[in-house]
């Protein structure tokens, strides 16, 4: 082999090595790299990229990110794939949706487009922001490795300043979606593992200074702003219009902290106030909208602005039929509609952070959300690394999503057995919460105790919130027991019914009996009967509003999907359970009027 130019500065090391890509999963896109982007003018990257599938990482072995645009006669050396020629795909997308040989594809994706620049004039900036790409992303600009991402729900930036260059740049992305047992999530799911670069990308211009973070609240009574700037401004100004006040924060080393002067009318759902809050530092400008509330935990109610509450909730996950992961406004409205025909005012958003429009259009229609990160089932709990990149997800929603009023829970783990190491795991990612946001409840969903028939979690002491996923019915045949686990337990905190509910298969069901749609009404008709006797359940969302997609599920009725919701895959066709739930959260509505 001959070894003609320094891409593969060694041909033969570029088969052999395999620590070939321990110098690409450095992490270092994060939380903290992240930038404020409310109100900024960002320019879209969306659109057709170049897109190769790479199953043996054959692109990070030979450097294609360093390949220059070239005629094929004019080359000098043989090439395995040119990431400036070939087909394209749409970003945003799941690559699994766009051919059918991709459907189970799981590995690294290449994703490579030109980016034409104007110079940058003196003292400004740029940042790319990719809205999520699952899972890990690796991102190198004409040639150089700029930075790596680990996560794949939440919203990461790579300052490109000092690497585009005046006229055109090579962007590439290289994403891949391997499970590992060290990953959040880890191998196994009872969701689809997409792939892809499946939310929004975008190119901001700055100032040197640049906002990257604003944080606005209603704390211990008052309208509080916390900033953080990075660059040479010394105070922050931030301004709520509406209310006539503003607030001239101090910095020191690029972080402050003031209460302002306001009284806010209160966002509720019913009356689901927002107020235009912008901030400017050193020249940047960034802005928001932003509704004031209270939500606390007493003995074991959930308190909304002082009065107990009763969520009346339903769980979704962010799939589709046609687009898999990668979601619209049309799509998460439509979302929203079906919950407000079924009387909800709270949904679970599971089992990963949503996109950010869902928390966006909840504030404006007055949705409360419980949103989670995918600490689900048997994480690596004893594993630092694992640790770290859940405690980075979890920075990451809680940063982006921490303006919005409709949030009021954070979830930070799903079904995950009761462990020392879980709960250790668990106990940091609850203070992690606390610490970033100290407004907010906290919860997990977590699991009875079957032998004991009890509710019985030692994670429940350090959280809020008691999520209990029960399916008594269907996984749990002796329905009876739901009663029971009702009259052992007396937790000292609030319990939402996080998931319950059954299969019921609108197509090929059976008329009566497991998978029909009949069976599915009568576990919701029994489970309503019997949690409404329960005080302590302060909450329910079962599980789920739309049948699903998922590897897993492959029985006749199944067929490739989880068909647990009320409404079907098509997004249209309504389960007879869907009425009963409607029937029953009209009631409840009604009681709380009176
Ligand atoms: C659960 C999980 C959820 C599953 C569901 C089911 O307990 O939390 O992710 O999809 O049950 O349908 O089995």
């Amino acid at each position: 082999m001959l070894e003609r130019s320094d891409i593969a500065e060694n041909a033969l090391q570029a088969l052999h090595d395999e620590d070939y890509d321990r110098p690409f999963n450095t992490q270092d896109l994060n939380a903290d790299t992240l930038i404020f982007t409310g109100g900024r003018q960002g320019r879209s990257l969306d659109g057709d990229w170049n897109f190769c599938v790479d199953l043996l990482d054959t692109g990070l072995r030979q450097k294609w990110f360093a390949m220059t645009p070239a005629r094929p006669e004019d080359r000098i050396e043989p090439w395995d794939y040119d990431p400036h020629a070939g087909e394209t795909v749409p970003v945003p997308s799941c690559w699994q949706m766009l051919k059918e040989k991709w459907y189970f594809f799981e590995g690294s994706g290449w994703y490579t487009r030109a980016l034409t620049v104007a110079p940058l004039g003196a003292g400004r900036r740029r940042f790319l922001r990719i809205g999520a790409a699952q899972y890990d992303c690796k991102v190198f600009v004409n040639g150089r490795f700029l930075g790596n991402h680990y996560g794949g729900s939440t919203p990461f930036c790579v300052e490109l300043t000092d690497a585009l260059a005046e006229g055109e740049n090579h962007l590439t992305l290289c994403v891949n979606n391997a499970r590992t047992r060290d990953r959040v999530p880890m191998r196994n799911t009872d969701w689809f593992n997409y792939g892809g670069i499946y939310r929004e990308v975008t190119l901001y211009e700055t100032p040197t200074s640049v906002v990257r973070d604003l944080f606005v609240r209603l704390e211990g009574g008052q309208v509080v702003a916390s900033v953080t700037v990075d660059g040479p401004a010394d105070t922050a100004r931030v301004e709520i219009p509406g209310l006539g006040a503003s607030v001239d924060i101090p910095l020191e080393d690029g972080r402050g902290t003031a209460r302002l002067d306001a009284r806010p009318d209160l966002w509720s759902p019913a009356t689901p106030h927002l107020y235009d809050v912008t901030c400017t530092a050193g020249g940047d400008r960034v802005s928001d909208r932003v509704g004031f509330r209270t939500i606390e935990r007493r003995g074991t109610e959930i308190v909304l602005n002082g009065r107990p509450i009763f969520l009346r909730g339903i769980s979704v996950h962010e799939d589709d039929a046609a687009t898999g992961k990668c979601t619209s406004e049309a799509d998460i409205r439509r979302r929203f509609a079906h919950a407000r025909d079924l009387g909800c005012n709270f949904l679970r958003l599971a089992h990963y952070p949503h996109h950010e429009r869902a928390a966006e259009i909840a504030d404006e229609m007055g949705f409360l959300l419980w949103e989670e990160i995918p600490v689900y089932w048997a994480i690596d709990f004893a594993n630092p690394a694992t640790l770290r990149d859940a405690t980075n997800q979890l920075t990451e929603l809680v940063r982006r999503d921490r303006n919005r009023a409709s949030v009021v829970i954070w979830s930070i783990g799903n079904e995950n057995p009761d462990t020392d190491a879980r709960l250790s795991f668990m106990r940091k990612l609850a203070e992690t919460a606390r610490a970033e946001d100290p407004t907010r409840l906290v919860a997990a969903a977590c699991l009875v105790n079957h032998r004991k028939l009890r509710i019985e979690d030692r994670l429940a002491a350090h959280i809020d919130v008691i999520g209990i996923n029960e399916y008594y019915g269907w996984y749990d045949e002796d329905f009876d027991e739901l009663g029971v686990i009702g009259e052992n337990s007396a937790p000292d905190r609030p319990v939402v019914i996080s998931e319950t509910g059954a299969d019921g298969d609108h197509e090929a069901g059976p008329e009566s009996g497991l998978f029909s749609l009949a069976y599915q009404a009568e576990v919701y008709e029994k489970q309503i009967a019997t949690l409404r006797g329960l005080d302590y359940v302060k909450g329910m969302s079962p599980w789920i509003l739309y049948d699903f997609r998922v590897e897993r599920r492959q029985n006749v009725f199944q067929r490739g999907w989880n068909r647990k919701g009320l409404i079907a895959a098509d997004k249209t066709t309504r389960k007879p359970a869907f009425d009963i739930l409607a029937a029953h959260y009209a009631e409840r509505a009604a009681e709380e009027d009176t």
